[in-house]
């Protein structure tokens, strides 16, 4: 069968880093990057391009792409969008390609460019994200791409969920990590916001007043679709 491993911050990447031809990585930014990605596909953009850093995703300047990123949180000033999934209304992004660069998210999603599959998922598509998985049916990594290298609760009870669908499914858990990730899903489970209420970026959230953007963050199942890059 299958097994689950869960990387806790992209500072343990390098222990993951062999046999990633042979996995299908699902890259985790929750608050905000993957989510908002998401929501792009969502609202009808082409393609999402995420790109490390800004002076590359000032070279994708063309008619009809939309930049967008922030830094610590807040917008880069000279691009079209911040990283905030509720700018990325239809609108806006219908149609258009959008290149992205984030603090933390878009570092996560390049440093795991070899992987067999690669995705980048959120509450918004878990559903859709598990059952490719499982279609899928080979080794699974979860990499939560967490706050500066430092373990992150949303990213990690993301994978939680995730892992604990697939073992639902027969896929085996193969680390202590994503054993913890899944404890702390079931706990968190009930009252997921709650349970997300001290975490340090919902705190960092109300320092940048953007709270409203946690909501739409921790929906369930909004897309049907995958977002593999
Ligand atoms: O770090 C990231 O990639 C972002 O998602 C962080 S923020 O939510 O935009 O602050």
């Amino acid at each position: 069968m299958p097994q689950i491993e869960t990387i806790l911050t992209p500072a343990l990447f390098y222990l993951h880093s062999r046999g990633l031809i042979e996995k299908q990585v699902v890259v985790i930014d929750i608050l905000r990057a993957t989510t908002t990605m998401v929501v792009a596909y969502e609202n009808g953009a082409k393609n999402v391009i995420p790109v490390e850093s800004l002076e590359d995703a000032m070279k994708h300047v063309a008619p009809g792409v939309v930049l967008a990123g922030e830094r610590n949180g807040v917008k880069v000033e000279e691009f079209d969008l911040g990283n905030s999934p509720q700018e990325f209304t239809r609108d806006v992004v219908e149609g258009k390609t959008i290149v992205i660069s984030t603090t933390n998210g878009t570092k996560a999603i390049q440093a795991c460019e070899g992987a067999k599959y690669r995705y980048i998922s959120s509450f918004r598509n878990i559903t859709a994200m598990v059952n490719q998985l499982i279609h899928n049916n080979c080794d699974v990594l979860l990499f939560c791409a967490g706050w500066k290298d430092k373990f992150n609760l949303e990213d990690t009870v993301f994978a939680g969920a995730i892992a604990d669908k697939l073992a639902e499914n027969g896929f085996e858990i193969n680390d202590d990590a994503t054993i913890m990730a899944r404890s702390l899903w079931l706990l968190a489970k009930p009252d997921l916001a709650g349970f997300l209420a001290n975490a340090s970026h919902v705190k960092r959230f109300k320092t940048l007043h953007i709270e409203s953007d946690l909501d739409v963050c921790l929906k369930f199942d909004q897309y049907s679709g995958v977002v593999k890059l």
